[in-house]
């Protein structure tokens, strides 16, 4: 198929007007079959960019330019007419000057590359809660990665109609006079670096980096930064979250969706393996999830990606076995350590690599006698990723690509809390559960900043969607409030929580890592207690802070004797934390949102003062 072949008028017409804009040699539209996959892949192995991995079968390892290695935060804009629109916690430009720059540097970038064409899906395709995209790339990774993370090629156009997300996308480096990569990842300078959203026209234009949520725009550009924007505009919500399917020893099952920030375990928890016996949770997603009223009045989620990015450090047998199954075959490695036998290594594997390994940055050295190494010297770069099909996990859930979604029982927030927050508690209603994720943060440690006198401080990132949210976060809120007043039927509305694995002492010696609760399979017993409260069950108390387990109503058997002994403490009320915590939000958190600030907000957080003071 060529671009001729574009039935759609506006797609034909937006396609052939960025062909003008970008001058690729060739145009491709991609089919999505495997034939196309290994050609474009032999393109990048005989390009030296990609090593094939002899002990995973149909599996490549890629290296990145240093320069491009993660999102850029400062580098991604939300283009709304005002800023006002984009809010206080977007990096606002006027749309018409940054379409003037980018255009600028648009202008030829694809001069000696191949301009692709991906039609793809976000959601299983034809489900009715379902969007459609069409990608246009200048590098053979993206197309690959897409592949694998979306519903793409051939069998989408079907579905493809004036409503299309149209998604740009150029790598920024073009091949002026017979220049070749040589092996060099293609990228721009950071300063040249363009993530932007122009929310108004639903429009995606990305330029200058080819790593990850930056270039892969089904992802985080499209399923959450302008899904938000959809979502708002038409009564659902798009949401940074997972979305995990529990079934107790009874075979009853509920769905659960969860809001962490980065590096709180979301893809370990969605595919959790419980220490109770009788447990199962399986993985609908691990990263995005969009949730709608179905005709019963509940809200509906359905995983808009068809694959994990997971990143692969501290990813082991014990933290994710699963996770480590999908990846074992058709799977796009980057950033990763290569060993001398053909397979990929990183820090946290969980066992020290033999004899010598490639680092990212393609150096050669002696693998040290343990799985990690000091900081700066890493083997794998900390954001190194898999790119694996989700439906090769081995806890996928059979439903997970059912085109009305599952139904939503409970959604959770959580975030690195060492102090203050305790290991679980439920909010009174709807309103109440928007406060807690209006609040959600992760503490600043001394690993996560070089400014000491950040330590200790919370950095607030609610409904962990900072990053991630295409207009005004105050609206965001507003919009969280009207959905629960949408609803038709309040009490079907999902129930609401705040978890906390991440509890410290550090003067408990006997405690590993200073943590104060095990984590991992043990969130089960978490669950386990989040499952019955859906029912209604009478295992909980009524605290200044909301619902709380009663006790005895978190299960314990096989729990280790210190855990068991921390339990009562993580189940506590930290009044004068939660008065700080309040002050905090008072203070520092709240007033950045001004006038779009909902009233219902500032009223729960007075009541919550008003009953820590009691
Ligand atoms: C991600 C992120 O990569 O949230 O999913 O940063
Ligand atoms: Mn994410």
């Amino acid at each position: 198929m060529t671009v001729n072949d574009i039935k759609n008028a506006k797609v034909k017409a937006w396609v052939e007007e960025c062909v003008k804009m970008c001058e690729p040699d060739q145009v491709v539209v991609c089919d999505g079959s495997t034939a196309e996959y290994d050609r474009l892949v032999k393109i990048c192995v005989d390009a030296g960019l990609a090593t094939p991995l002899a002990k995973k079968p149909h599996s490549y390892l890629f290296r990145s330019d240093p320069s491009d290695v993660a999102r850029v935060e400062k580098r991604t804009f939300i283009a709304a007419k005002t800023q006002e629109a984009a809010g206080p916690t977007n990096n606002w430009i006027d749309p018409a000057e940054l379409k003037a720059t980018m255009k600028g540097l648009y202008k030829g970038c694809m001069h000696g590359r191949t301009m692709y064409v991906i039609p793809f899906c976000m959601g299983p395709l034809g489900s009715p809660i379902a969007k459609y995209g069409i990608e246009l790339t200048d590098s053979e990774y993206v197309v690959l990665n897409m592949d694998i993370m979306t519903r793409a090629g051939e069998k989408v156009w079907k579905y493809i109609d004036d409503n299309f997300i149209p998604c740009l996308h150029s790598v920024g480096k073009p091949l002026n006079n017979g220049e070749k990569d040589n092996g060099v990842w293609a990228c721009a300078p950071v300063e040249q670096k363009y993530i932007s959203q122009f929310p108004e026209e639903h429009l995606i234009w990305s330029y200058g980096s080819g790593y990850g949520g930056n270039a892969l725009l089904g992802k985080k550009c499209f399923a959450l930064r302008i899904a938000s924007v959809l979502a708002r505009e038409e009564g659902w919500l798009a949401e940074h979250m997972l979305i995990l399917k529990l079934t107790n020893p009874q075979g009853e099952v509920k769905y659960v969706t969860g809001a962490f920030p980065s590096a709180c375990g979301k893809t370990n928890l969605a595919m959790l393996i419980p220490t109770i016996p009788g447990w199962k949770v399986e993985t609908v997603g691990d990263d995005i999830a969009w949730m709608k009223f179905g005709k019963d009045g509940r809200l509906y989620a359905i995983n808009p990606e068809a694959g994990f990015f997971g990143v692969a450090p501290g990813t082991s047998a014990q933290s994710n076995k699963n996770a480590l199954e999908a990846a074992s075959k058709n799977t796009i490695f980057t950033n990763c350590a290569l060993t001398e036998d053909g397979d990929v290594w990183w820090e946290g594997i969980g066992y020290p690599a033999k004899g010598k390994l490639v680092d990212w940055k393609g150096n050669t050295r002696d693998a040290l006698p343990k799985d990690k190494s000091p900081k700066g010297e890493e083997f794998a770069h900390p954001n190194a990723r898999f790119t694996a099909p989700a439906k090769q996990c081995p806890c996928i859930a059979s439903d997970w690509e059912s085109p009305e979604g599952v139904p939503i029982s409970a959604i959770l927030f959580g975030g690195r809390r060492p102090s203050t927050i305790p290991l679980v508690h439920q909010s009174r209603d709807w309103n109440h559960g928007v406060f807690l994720g209006s609040i959600v943060g992760s503490e600043i440690t001394a690993a996560s900043t070089i400014d000491a006198s950040q330590v200790g401080k919370i950095r607030r990132d609610p409904f962990a969607i900072l990053p991630f949210c295409g207009y005004n976060m105050g609206d965001y809120f507003q919009h969280w409030i009207d959905v629960g007043n949408a609803a038709k039927d309040k009490d079907l509305l999902p129930k609401i929580f705040y978890v906390n694995w991440f509890r410290k002492d550090d003067n408990n010696a006997e405690l590993p890592g200073g943590f104060m609760w095990p984590g991992y399979g043990d969130n089960s017993r978490v669950l386990e207690w989040i499952f019955d409260r859906c029912d209604g069950k009478d295992n909980f108390i009524d605290t200044p802070i909301g619902y709380m387990p009663k006790e005895g109503a978190i299960n314990t058997d096989g729990l280790a004797d210190y855990y068991k002994k921390t339990l009562p403490e993580i189940l506590k009320v930290d009044v004068e934390g939660w008065k700080k915590e309040v002050k905090d939000i008072r203070e520092n958190h709240y007033p950045k949102f001004g006038k779009h600030l909902p009233k219902e907000l500032t009223a729960i957080l007075d009541e919550l003062e008003a009953r820590l003071n009691k």
